[in-house]
């Protein structure tokens, strides 16, 4: 499959890691929006948020155990953070395989300006 992230999943395309289990991967941002940016995916190739599925719910609370412990290990769990999905065009999504931005080091601004 010609999906960037299983790629990363597979060691093929080199990253930073900072986070590895048996189903979820973390790795820096290759362009980050922040001082801390984070990349959290499941190891198992679901395009959007639109395909998680009831039994992918292990893997979500997961994704949420894992974004606790890198805030953590990066320093930023005191001085908050952003844990974003973009799904689709409208939301800018670009990479179709589920992924979480952790986002944090800085005041992040608000979301409604
Ligand atoms: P998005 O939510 O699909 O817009 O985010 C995709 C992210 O993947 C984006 O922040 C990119 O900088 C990041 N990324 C990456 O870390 N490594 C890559 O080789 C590519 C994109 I292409």
């Amino acid at each position: 499959m010609d999906c960037l992230f299983c790629k990363i999943v597979e060691g093929t395309i080199p990253s930073k890691k900072v986070f590895e289990s048996e189903n979820i991967l973390a790795f820096h941002d290759i362009t980050p929006a922040a001082p801390t940016h984070v990349l959290i995916i499941p190891k198992k190739h679901i395009p959007s948020m639109n395909e998680v599925s009831h039994e992918d719910m292990s893997l979500i609370a997961e994704i949420h155990q894992v974004a606790q412990q890198v805030a953590s290990d990066m320093g930023v769990s005191e001085s908050g953070y952003r844990l974003i999905n973009n799904c689709g065009p409208d939301g800018e999504q670009t990479v179709h395989h589920l992924h979480y931005h952790l986002l944090g080091g800085a005041r992040l601004g608000t979301l409604t300006g």
